[in-house]
């Protein structure tokens, strides 16, 4: 039984994280948030979104500096990667609802058709990759009017 016991917790060690990134090291201890809009918030378009980031910084897409990367707000989504996990190693596609903050911006006015929808940061490398940990806030809902 203790041998069972030693080779279930081998193995349990062997699985592989929750979410697997791209290349980049992340600090995994990181906090992304959106600062504005609140959950639950009712509000008019253009949406003006803030992007919160402790435990790292922000530079521009392109830019290679250790600890970093640019904002990305992901709209109308499930929770980035959960419904496909090859999303977390792999750019960010570029379209209405993966809108990239390459220029290092910390907030954006966002345009958002009436109605109800959900916001996600995700951070991402130079190269628009997540990190190996990768480092993304909670997803909120709003209403816009
Ligand atoms: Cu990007």
């Amino acid at each position: 039984m203790k041998h069972l016991l030693a080779t279930a917790a081998v193995l349990a060690s062997m699985a592989l994280p929750l979410y697997a990134g791209g290349p980049t090291p992340s600090n995994p201890d990181a906090v992304q948030y959106i600062i504005s809009p609140m959950d639950g918030a009712t509000v008019s378009s253009p949406v003006k979104v803030q992007f919160g980031l402790q435990g790292m910084g922000v530079a521009p897409a392109g830019v290679e500096k250790e600890m970093t990367g640019h904002h990305h707000v992901i709209v109308d989504s499930v929770v980035f990667g959960s419904d496909d996990p090859e999303a977390l190693s792999t750019s960010i596609p570029a379209d209405e609802t993966h809108i990239h903050f390459g220029g290092g911006q910390t907030e954006a006015m966002v345009e958002l058709a009436p109605g109800t929808h959900t916001l996600q940061l995700v951070l991402a490398d130079q190269n628009h990759v997540p990190h190996a940990t990768p480092i993304m806030s909670d997803v909120i809902t709003i209403t816009v009017e």
